[in-house]
């Protein structure tokens, strides 16, 4: 499963103090709070159990969409595609770095868990609905973004329509009230998506998986993080990084992120008062480390979602002219 987009920078011409000092934002009293964590958000509806294996089953993750690239016709190549989570019925978070650029366009597919069939079916033939797919109105990147490596690594994809919610198009909780001021160290975190996700033993390339793939990953300390960062190369760029504005997870050896995963989002459990259970947003995959061997594995930098809610509040609040 996977992203990598390191990008060189020869010269920034930029300081650390010109950076605004950001923090976590508890979004509940917004104005635009009620186009967010509707009554559905963060649920799952499996439609049968599997234990074991890594292949996700219908209706587990509705809020996991595609970002598929075009260039007249659809782009395999799986550095092009990325991930994306609905959170409300006009709009999928992801990264910043996932903007479609020159001459690609995008498009949503949401609702989809084997790409080579559509309609899906579980083995009791059960069926979800055709996938859903809708072309991008709009690629709202946060402004201050330049590139991965610095980090405000996160984009609010607007769609042309409204997605249909079912059992298997729902959208994700957003964090809000004590839950914004969580590091989440030590939380099991879910991540899923199609991105590349294991050598084939016979010709030794990397294949992309037609199920989409789930795994859990530990979510790590700042000081792993501080290791993560002192793997990117540019040292120019890497001491600008604001380590608190991530949230690093996995590093273990079996815990790869690989090209095809970026933009997809580190889900957490989280149990808010009497409410049910829901699956919160904490994590936008967005730098990731396929080339380190795999006997020093390094934890995958995720944007931290918290530090950008006020963000995404406004642009929802403005997009709807409010
Ligand atoms: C991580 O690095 C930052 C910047 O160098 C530093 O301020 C912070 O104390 C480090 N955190 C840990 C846990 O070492
Ligand atoms: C490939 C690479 O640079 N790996 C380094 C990542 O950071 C850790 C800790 O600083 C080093 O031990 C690895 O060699």
């Amino acid at each position: 499963m996977f992203s990598h987009f390191v990008v060189f920078l020869a010269s920034l011409g930029l300081s650390k103090n010109q950076f605004a000092h950001a923090e976590p934002y508890d979004p509940s009293s917004h104005r635009a709070w009620n186009f967010v964590n509707g009554e559905k958000c963060g649920l799952q509806h499996p439609q049968q159990r599997v234990f074991g294996g890594e292949n996700a089953v219908l209706g587990e993750l509705p809020w996991v969409v595609q970002i598929i690239m075009f260039l007249g016709f659809p782009i395999v190549d799986s550095r092009m595609r990325c991930g994306g989570a609905i959170i409300n019925k006009k709009f999928v978070l992801t990264v910043a770095h996932c903007k479609p650029s020159g001459k690609l366009s995008g498009k949503i597919k949401a609702g989809d868990l084997n790409r080579d069939y559509d309609p899906d079916c579980d083995s009791n033939n059960l069926c979800a609905p055709v996938v859903q797919e809708y072309d991008i109105e709009e690629f709202i990147v946060h402004p201050e973004h330049i590139n991965p490596e610095l980090g405000k690594d996160i984009a609010l994809v607007k769609i042309r329509d409204e997605f249909q919610f079912n059992d298997f198009v729902a959208p994700i909780c957003l964090e809000y009230g004590d839950m914004v001021l969580e590091d989440h160290t030590g939380k099991d975190a879910i991540f899923a998506g199609w991105g590349k996700f294991r050598i084939d033993p016979v010709t030794s390339m990397l294949e992309s998986p037609a199920v989409l793939q789930k795994i859990t990953l530990p979510i790590r300390d700042e000081n792993e993080c501080n290791v993560s960062l002192s793997n990117i190369t540019n040292p120019a760029v890497r001491d600008l990084q604001q380590v608190e504005t991530l949230i690093c997870a996995g590093g273990f050896p079996d815990q790869h992120i690989y090209h095809g995963d970026s933009g997809g989002s580190l889900a957490v459990l989280q149990v808010v008062g009497d409410d049910i259970p829901r699956y919160f947003a904490v994590g936008l995959c967005s730098l990731t480390f396929p080339d380190v061997p795999r006997d020093t594995p390094v934890a995958d930098i995720f944007t931290r979602v918290s530090y950008y809610l006020r963000w995404i509040m406004d642009t929802i609040a403005q997009e709807n002219g409010i």
